[in-house]
């Protein structure tokens, strides 16, 4: 369903969990996004033993114009490939020049940042975070610590979404765990 011009509530747990209403729910296992990670081999190994959950999302759905507030949890599993770190597709806004806010509700993310002329970004997401992604910047987010991460998002309704530009180029930055620790490696 998608909500129209009325008022409504729902209660989302400030400790991380599902919200008590959505549109829609989607989730992605390592077989979703294998050229996503830097290790297509390791990456490869891992969903041929278990393809493993790597985030699922619940959405509240509107309208696909500007006025509008599209918003929702997105829970990331903690976890590695090829000792980079689980994350999230990322994306750049199709719409170019709209933002994004971020609030990390549980466990230790990082949003990673570019935009497409080359600045990159590096933030922490942690519970009682606000985070603001301005207009031009492709976001991911990755999950660095040793539990589940948490956290709501609200974009503007006419934003849409560009994956296609980050399976064929990837982030500048990704995070690797190097030994317990996130590490950043340049990629170009
Ligand atoms: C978020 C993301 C969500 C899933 O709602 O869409 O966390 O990440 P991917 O879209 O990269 O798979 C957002 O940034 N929306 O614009
Ligand atoms: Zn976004």
């Amino acid at each position: 369903m998608i909500h129209q011009a009325r008022p409504f509530r729902l209660s989302i747990p400030f400790t991380g969990g599902a919200p008590s209403a959505y549109d829609e729910y989607s989730q992605r296992r390592l077989s979703d996004m294998r050229d996503y990670y830097h290790d297509s081999a390791a990456a490869d190994a891992l969903i041929d033993a278990n393809d493993p959950l790597i985030y699922e999302v619940w959405s509240i759905l509107t309208p696909e114009l500007a006025g509008e507030l599209p918003f929702g949890v997105t829970r990331l599993l903690p976890g590695t490939v090829g000792g980079e770190y689980f994350m999230t597709k990322g994306h750049y806004h199709q719409v170019l020049e709209t933002g994004e806010v971020y609030l990390g509700l549980a466990g230790e993310g990082r949003i990673v940042t570019e935009t497409p002329e080359g600045d990159t970004d590096v933030q922490a997401l942690t519970p009682g975070t606000m985070l603001y992604i301005p207009p031009r910047w492709a976001h991911r987010t990755v999950n660095v610590g040793a539990g589940d991460l948490w956290f709501a998002w609200v974009y503007p309704g006419n934003a849409g979404h560009d994956y296609v530009t980050i399976v064929r180029d990837g982030f500048r930055l990704r995070l690797m765990d190097k030994n317990g620790t996130p590490g950043i490696m340049t990629t170009r």
